[in-house]
C-alpha cells in the first residue's frame, strides 16, 4: 500500500495519468475513462489535470500557459511547475485517493521531464531530485501515453484554434506559450515519451493516437482494464450501483476501492472547453 511524502495516509484509489503531445486528445479521453469507469460502478472518480487541479495551482497556470517561449527559463519553468503539482497533490489528489476514489489526471511528472526536461535541457537528475521533493515516491498506477507524430498533433491545435475562432469570432483557443515552441521542441517531447514508456513497461502503455476518438477510447478501456483488474466492458443494463461493484473488480484489487467521497462531486474540478 501506497504512502504519501509525508509517510501518514495510505492511499485507497488508484491514480492514472495520461500523457501526450499536443492535439493528442488527453482531455477528451480523460473524460471519457471517467464516464466508463463511472458506468463500471467505481464511485465518484476524479477527473483533474496539470498545471492545475486546484485553487493554488490553477493560479500558478495561468502564469505558465500564457506569454512568449522565452518567458521563463526552463528551471523556472520547473519549479513553476512542481509548484503547482505539490498544491494539487496536497489539496486535491492525495485526499482523493486516501477516500477511495479513482483520480485520472491529465498529465504529471513525465511532462516535466519531457518538457523541462528534453524539451528546454534542464538536467534530468536535477529534475528527478525536484520531482522527489514535491511527490515523495508517490508515482501513477498507470501512465496512459498517447502517441502521435509531433507534425500531426501540431496541425491538430491549428486546427482546433481556426475553429474556435470561426465559431466564436474571437480568440477563446489561443495556443499555449508550449505550442509556441519550434518544431524540434515538440519533437525532442515526442522522443522523451518514448523513452519513458521503453523505460517503464509495467507502468506506461503507449496507445496509438492517430485514430478516430472512439477506437482509442476502446484501446484506453483494454489498458486500463487488464493492467488494474477492473471490468469495464460492463453492459449498462447491469449498473446497479456500488453493490454490484465489489464484483466487477477482480479479487486482487478489491482493497483499492472503498468509495467514501460524498455524491455529486464528480466530473472534471476544472473549467474544461470541450
Ligand atoms: P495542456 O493543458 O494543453 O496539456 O497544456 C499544459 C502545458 O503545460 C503543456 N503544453 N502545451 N501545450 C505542457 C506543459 N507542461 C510542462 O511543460 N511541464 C509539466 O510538468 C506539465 C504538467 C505540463
Amino acid at each position: 500500500m501506497k504512502r504519501n511524502a509525508n509517510g501518514r495516509q495510505s492511499l485507497r484509489g488508484r491514480f492514472i495519468t495520461f500523457e501526450g503531445s499536443e492535439g493528442a486528445g488527453k482531455s477528451t479521453q480523460v473524460s471519457l475513462l471517467v464516464q466508463v469507469l463511472r458506468r463500471a460502478g467505481i464511485v465518484n472518480p476524479l477527473a483533474t489535470r496539470e498545471p492545475g487541479g486546484s485553487a493554488g495551482a490553477e493560479s500558478i497556470r495561468r502564469l505558465l500557459i500564457g506569454g512568449e517561449p522565452g518567458q521563463w527559463d526552463g528551471i523556472t519553468d520547473a519549479l513553476l511547475h512542481c509548484a503547482a503539482r505539490r498544491d494539487h497533490l496536497v489539496r486535491t489528489i492525495w485526499p482523493a485517493l486516501a477516500g477511495g476514489r479513482w483520480v485520472v489526471c491529465d498529465r504529471f511528472t513525465d511532462s516535466t521531464l519531457a518538457y523541462q526536461g528534453s524539451g528546454q535541457g534542464v538536467d534530468i537528475a536535477q529534475l528527478r531530485a525536484l520531482v522527489a521533493i514535491v511527490a515523495g515516491d508517490f508515482a501513477p498506477d498507470l501512465t496512459i501515453i498517447l502517441n502521435l507524430p509531433p507534425k500531426v498533433g501540431l496541425e491538430r491545435a491549428i486546427a482546433r484554434e481556426n475553429l474556435s475562432h470561426r465559431l466564436n469570432g474571437h480568440d477563446t483557443a489561443k495556443s499555449t506559450r508550449y505550442e509556441k515552441m519550434d518544431f524540434s521542441f515538440h519533437l525532442r517531447l515526442a522522443r522523451a515519451l518514448h523513452a519513458i514508456a521503453a523505460a517503464e513497461p509495467n507502468r506506461c502503455v503507449m496507445v496509438d493516437a492517430t485514430h478516430d476518438i472512439p477506437t482509442v477510447h476502446a484501446a484506453v478501456r483494454r489498458a486500463v482494464a487488464e493492467r488494474l483488474g477492473v471490468d469495464l466492458f460492463v453492459q449498462p443494463q447491469k449498473e446497479k450501483g456500488s453493490q454490484d461493484h465489489a464484483r466487477r473488480i477482480k479479487k486482487s484489487n478489491t482493497e483499492n476501492v472503498f468509495p467514501t467521497a460524498s455524491r455529486g462531486e464528480s466530473g472534471p474540478s476544472w473549467p474544461r472547453s470541450s
